[in-house]
């Protein structure tokens, strides 16, 4: 199976509004698999279906997942819903549709989501740490906010800057 491309920054489609998935058909069981397969190929511990360029409501997760001797254990959280954030911290994010980036971003320490698995069945998840960020980093992409978004002004057009630089350089080679 050829692995979907992850878009990137500035590409228009990370900024769209996603749509909620309203049956779990074998595309979006079919989807949900290609993008596990692409989040371990690059590697992360997330991926959300915008950046396949799927304007679907569906992340996958797998923050336990840190190298090749580690046990895979992707979740697949279809229509996720936030019922709970509480707390403040700060965590140092990168993301694998912003290359060559990192910041610091304040979220909530503490989330319940619920959501639907591929069996359509509601799961709820009570996260804290990692798995706390990630899932707030992966439901932004579903809304087309990238973690960008949520730093300084003067950092964020200073990245732009810096990547529309890179692209240009790209482009006249
Ligand atoms: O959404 C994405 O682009 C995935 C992103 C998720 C994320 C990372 C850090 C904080 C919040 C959300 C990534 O996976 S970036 C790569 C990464 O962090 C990582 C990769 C391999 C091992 C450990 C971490
Ligand atoms: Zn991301």
């Amino acid at each position: 199976m050829a692995l979907r491309e992850i878009l990137q920054f500035p590409d228009p489609r990370l900024k769209r509004v996603s749509e909620p998935v309203t049956e779990i058909t074998e595309e979006i069981r079919e989807l949900a698999r290609d993008m596990c397969e692409a989040m371990y190929d690059e590697p992360g511990i997330g991926l959300a279906a915008p950046q396949v360029g799927e304007a679907l409501r569906l992340f996958v997760i797998d923050t336990e997942w840190n190298d090749e001797d580690t046990e895979r254990n992707a979740e697949v959280l279809i229509n996720p819903e936030f019922i709970k954030k509480e707390g403040k911290t700060t965590w140092e994010e990168g993301c694998l549709s912003v290359p060559d980036y990192t910041a610091e971003v304040e979220r909530a320490s503490e989330v319940t989501v619920r959501a639907l698995n591929l069996e359509g069945e509601e799961v709820t998840y009570e996260c804290t740490g990692l798995k706390a960020i990630c899932m707030q980093h992966e439901n932004d992409h579903l809304d087309g906010i990238l973690f960008i978004d949520r730093i300084s002004r003067l950092k964020r057009s200073l990245y732009v800057k810096k990547r529309k630089k890179k692209l240009a350089a790209e482009a006249a080679e």
